[in-house]
Order: structure tokens, then C-alpha cells, then sequence
């Protein structure tokens, strides 16, 4: 495989954390896009960081609650972030390297550190994902509505297998929509896995991630209990549909 197709893969990947991308001529070859650097969460100083919010812990009311929105980030995050920071800080190996480096090589990883990558790794790019697709008030733009009709027939159809499959989740996971191969795809995780794990094992096949729920009760117990269907149906209500728009290529 050739290097710039190994970097478009790698780019196509890592953009999946929604930021601005640009495009450059390599050596007479098609425009590839590269990521800047900051989509990638990286460590500062030896240390990941809990991101901003970007919002108000009361913003998404009254679809997800202000109590669950303060537990969810400044409790649960966070712990991801320190669990994933103490693993780090016993392999100097893994220094310095981004998330999504430790996450698309996770067999690669050492035993030492692999399950705390997993898990905390998991849940602190989980939740960092999270957070940007939630927003009040915004529309489902053209990219979006034209492949989701290519790839589910309609968007009701999309909406309703996305639940569907949600629903099916055992205990605590996630539901990922995905865009691999020019098709958008509907996937879930257990725990806090997610797509991009282990992905650079099949460049080929190398998935972005549009959007995420966290399936688990600390997400939603506290105002919609065990009712988990209430809480999909909510989802749409705060889906933020201008970072699924800005994602899209
Ligand atoms: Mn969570």
C-alpha cells in the first residue's frame, strides 16, 4: 500500500472527530485530505484532558437533564480521563501518542495498558464524541438526508432501525452511526468499545463515526429510568445534525 493512501485512511478516520479538513496536492497525486492536528485528542504534558462542554449542563433540557448532563461529564468522564491517564503514566512507550493512535491499534497495545485503553481510552473518546453531537435546534442538513436515503431507503427507516438496534443492547453499550465504504452503516458496542478500535488492522475498511448515544443508565436513569425507548426518542431532539453535516464529506 502506497503511503499517501495509508494517510488519506488514517485522515479519513481521525476526522471523525469533527473537525475542519483541508486538502493537499502529494506528489501528483489526487487531493487527499489530511486532519489537523487538533482532531486528534491529545495528551498535554503526559496527561489527557477532559474537554470543554461546549454548553451548559441545563442546555438540553428537557431531553436530557441538567443533574444527568453534571454526573455524566464532571463525574463519569472525567474518571475515564484519570483511569486512562494513570494506565499511561506506567508505559512511556504510550507517551505522548493520541487516543485515536492507542484506540486503532489496540491489540498492538501492551498487555499492561490494553484493557485500560479499552475501557477508560474507550469511554473518554466515547464521551468526547458525545458531547459534540448534542445540540438543541438544529436541522437534518442535504449530505446527510441524501445518504441516509442512499444507504437506508428513508430517514424514517434510519430513525427506526437506529432505535431498534439500540433497543437490542444488552446492559450498557453504545449505537454508532458509521460511514464506511460511502455507506452509512449502524453499529453497537459493548461497554465502552467503539469503531475505531482496532480499525488500522483493515485499513480498507476503515470507518468514521457521525454519531453516538451511550446506552448507558448513567446516561439517562435519572429522568428516564428504566425507560430506555423514551430516551431514544429523545435523542432526535438534540441530535446536534450540523456536526453529522460537517463530518459528512
Ligand atoms: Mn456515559
Amino acid at each position: 500500500m502506497k503511503t499517501n493512501r495509508k494517510e488519506f485512511i488514517k485522515a479519513s478516520a481521525l476526522i471523525g472527530l469533527g473537525a475542519l479538513t483541508f486538502g493537499v496536492k502529494a506528489q501528483g497525486n489526487p487531493i487527499i485530505e489530511i486532519p489537523e492536528v487538533t482532531d486528534n485528542i491529545k495528551p498535554v504534558n503526559g496527561k489527557f484532558e477532559l474537554p470543554p462542554l461546549g454548553y451548559s449542563y441545563n442546555n438540553l433540557e428537557p431531553f436530557i437533564d441538567a443533574v444527568t448532563m453534571e454526573i455524566h461529564y464532571s463525574k463519569h468522564h472525567q474518571a475515564y480521563v484519570n483511569k486512562l491517564n494513570e494506565a499511561i503514566a506506567k508505559e512511556p512507550s504510550l507517551a505522548n501518542k493520541s487516543l485515536e493512535d492507542l484506540l486503532l491499534n489496540l491489540s498492538k497495545m501492551p498487555s499492561t495498558a490494553r484493557s485500560a485503553i479499552k475501557n477508560h481510552g474507550g469511554g473518554h473518546w466515547n464521551h468526547s464524541f458525545f458531547w459534540k453531537s448534542l445540540k438543541t435546534g438544529t436541522s437534518m442538513g442535504p449530505k446527510f438526508e441524501k445518504l441516509c436515503n442512499a444507504s437506508f431507503g428513508n430517514i424514517e427507516t434510519f430513525t427506526s432501525t437506529f432505535e431498534k438496534v439500540s433497543m437490542g443492547v444488552f446492559g450498557s453499550g453504545w449505537t454508532w452511526l458509521i460511514l464506511q465504504n460511502g455507506q452509512l452503516k449502524i453499529k453497537t458496542s459493548p461497554n465502552q468499545e467503539n469503531p475505531l478500535m482496532d480499525a488500522a488492522a483493515v485499513p480498507e475498511m476503515m470507518p468514521k463515526v457521525i454519531l453516538g448515544i451511550d446506552l448507558w443508565e448513567h446516561a439517562y436513569y435519572l429522568k428516564h429510568q428504566n425507560r430506555r425507548a423514551e430516551y431514544l426518542s429523545s435523542f432526535w431532539k438534540v441530535v446536534n445534525w450540523n456536526e453529522i453535516e460537517a463530518l459528512l464529506p
